[in-house]
């Protein structure tokens, strides 16, 4: 290997919520690290995530997605982290849904076109666009908004066309030799992820507002005898969240332990007591303490 071939370099995620970009994080990485729902507003932290090929390493940061309105403290601490992001990066990869363009990804790529990096668009979901001659159109006009290094359509959940856009993107990457391990697939912890994991439980089980209110904290993780014991505190932001996350007779809470302890299972490979405690803190995503309690002011 010509060590002055080698690339290495960051790439923010960047996009409105929704779009696929935690998706394409894990389809990239070849790995769950960061949780996915068919519900906005999944992503609430910068995760990153690291690829190790032979000629190149790429560390992305998946990101929150950029929402306007909704101006609760955890909202505008998401669009933060989100922001804060891409001033550490080389490239920016903007995802968007390939069915449209709105105002709201003109926002994001605003942002980006802002910090003056090169981005590529990634327009995720194709595998939904009907019919597929809407492509090249969609294509043509969204290259006369900016001066895109690159437009790629991709689909995260197939895989599709992650060559192509990893090809993109190590072209403007800059020279320089490996930083991370190469076996080293995120900065975060074990525990971090497993909190992460009990949410993205939650957040499938739970409708409406619900999920907007839950936050997980790991109180209590012991490992013994290659088996790990772990307490979860779920915090709502009131009591009558409290019941609809337990459920009648405990069904829902049970049912969300359960699918919580297979998905740590297969992420830590090690047998796992999963306890969880629902327990109420009013308006906790509008305390600035709470929110420092729970770890978003760190990312930034
Ligand atoms: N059809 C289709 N669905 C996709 C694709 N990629 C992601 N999705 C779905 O889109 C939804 C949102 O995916 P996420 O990866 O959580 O989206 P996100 O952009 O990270 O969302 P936030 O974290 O809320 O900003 C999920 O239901 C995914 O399964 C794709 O290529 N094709
Ligand atoms: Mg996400």
């Amino acid at each position: 290997m010509n060590p002055a071939s080698h690339r290495f370099g960051s790439v923010a995620l960047l996009g409105r919520p929704n779009v696929g970009k935690s998706t394409l994080l894990n389809a990239l990485i070849g790995q769950k690290i960061s949780i996915v729902s068919p519900k906005p507003q999944t992503t609430r932290h910068r995760i990153l995530g690291i690829l190790t090929q032979p000629q190149a390493q790429f560390v992305f940061l998946d990101t929150p997605g950029l929402h306007p309105g909704r101006q609760r403290q955890l909202n505008r601490a998401m669009n933060r982290v989100a922001l804060a992001a891409l001033a550490e990066v080389d490239v920016i990869v903007l995802v968007t849904d390939a069915r449209g363009f709105g105002d709201e990804d003109q926002v994001a790529l605003d942002h980006a076109i802002a910090v003056r990096r090169p981005v590529v668009l990634a327009l995720n979901k194709v595998d939904a666009l009907r019919p597929r001659s809407r492509l090249l159109p969609a294509l043509e006009a969204l290259a006369q908004r900016h001066a895109f290094a690159a437009l790629v359509p991709v689909s995260a959940t197939r895989g599709a066309n992650l060559d192509r856009l990893l090809a993109e993107i190590e072209k403007l990457l800059p020279e320089g030799p490996a930083v991370w391990p190469e076996d080293q697939v995120t900065d975060r912890s074990e525990r971090f992820l497993a909190a992460e994991m009990v949410r993205e439980r939650l957040v499938h089980a739970l409708h409406d507002e619900v999920p907007y209110g839950v936050s997980v904290e790991i109180e209590r993780w012991q490992e013994d005898d290659g088996r790990i014991g772990i307490n979860a505190v779920i915090w709502v932001e009131r009591e009558a969240q409290r019941r609809i996350v337990i459920g009648e007779g405990g069904a829902r809470i049970k049912g969300i332990g359960r699918a919580a302890r297979l998905a740590l299972n297969e992420l830590l490979g090690r047998r796992v007591h999963l306890e969880l405690w629902v327990k109420v803190r009013e308006n906790w995503a509008d305390s600035e303490q709470a929110l420092r309690q729970f770890g978003y002011d760190q990312d930034y």
